[in-house]
């Protein structure tokens, strides 16, 4: 028989709620230091944490971040809360999160991707148009998501863990669900941003149909004239060939 801590409870999930993303700032030239990268101009933050900042070291181990390959030691370990790396930088790319849980779990570790968003997202130009960039701003841009994790028929030991170690008020089987906390903004912004995004994108799209569409009525029309033309001087080209022919 299994050793207990590895024997894993049949039928049961358990759930934990995460919140993973970026936070980014754009320094102000006066703020930035000799030590400051002179081609930087933003300070921002990449983290993995537990809603309304609980922990989450009783069932993450380790978090492992992989930055864009511009970043020197662009593998970045955290292996204690908080699970965080903050840089500066001037661009934005895709970051490579990978949540390692503690052993007692028996998990594989899990990947995330999360996109560095540093900019604020300026709804008057949907489509960055970099010769007339958005005004330039120090406010803070969170970028950040949530999300539950699952843990499918975990094992006695983490089970326990769960049962007795960090937020306890939550239920360790069964949905957490803070998405339907109105208090929670994590998503509610986000996707209000991408509704929005997408919205203007539907919009723009339509717009580039519509004048499309014109475009092919009138070239449709031009074409039809074209090709009356030709009929006619093949008509009149026959006519003068028949007048040459009974010559
Ligand atoms: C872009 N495709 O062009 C992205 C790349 C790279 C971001 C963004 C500085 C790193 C360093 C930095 O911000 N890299 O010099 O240490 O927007």
């Amino acid at each position: 028989m299994a050793p207990s801590g590895i024997k894993r409870v049949k039928g049961i999930s358990a759930f934990r709620p995460i919140v993973y993303g970026t936070v980014a700032r754009r320094v102000p030239p006066e703020e930035r230091g000799p030590n400051f990268p002179p081609d930087h101009t933003h300070r921002w933050t990449v983290f993995v944490k537990g809603i309304h900042g609980r922990d989450i070291s009783h069932f993450v181990k380790k978090v492992q971040f992989k930055l864009h390959e511009t970043y020197a030691n662009r593998i970045r370990n955290v292996e204690a809360p908080p699970f965080q790396v903050t840089e500066t930088g001037w661009g934005e790319f895709e970051i490579q999160i990978k949540v390692y849980f503690v052993p007692e779990a028996g998990e594989k570790p899990l990947t995330l991707f999360h996109f560095l968003k540093i900019r604020p997202y300026n709804p008057e130009m949907p489509i960055e148009d970099p010769a007339n960039p958005p005004p330039e701003t120090s406010e803070p841009v969170y970028s950040q998501q949530y999300d539950e994790i699952i843990f499918n028929e975990p094992t006695e030991a983490f089970l326990e863990i769960l049962k007795t170690k960090g937020d306890v008020t939550l239920p360790s089987v069964g949905k957490a669900n803070a998405r339907a906390d109105p208090a929670e903004p994590f998503n509610k912004e986000t996707e209000e941003d991408e509704v929005n995004r997408i919205n203007l994108a539907i919009k723009k799209v339509n717009e580039v149909l519509e004048e499309k569409r014109k475009l092919i009525v009138q070239k449709e029309q031009e074409l039809a004239e074209l090709r009356k033309k030709r009929l006619e001087k093949e008509e009149q080209e026959k006519g003068s060939k028949m007048e040459v022919d009974e010559s």
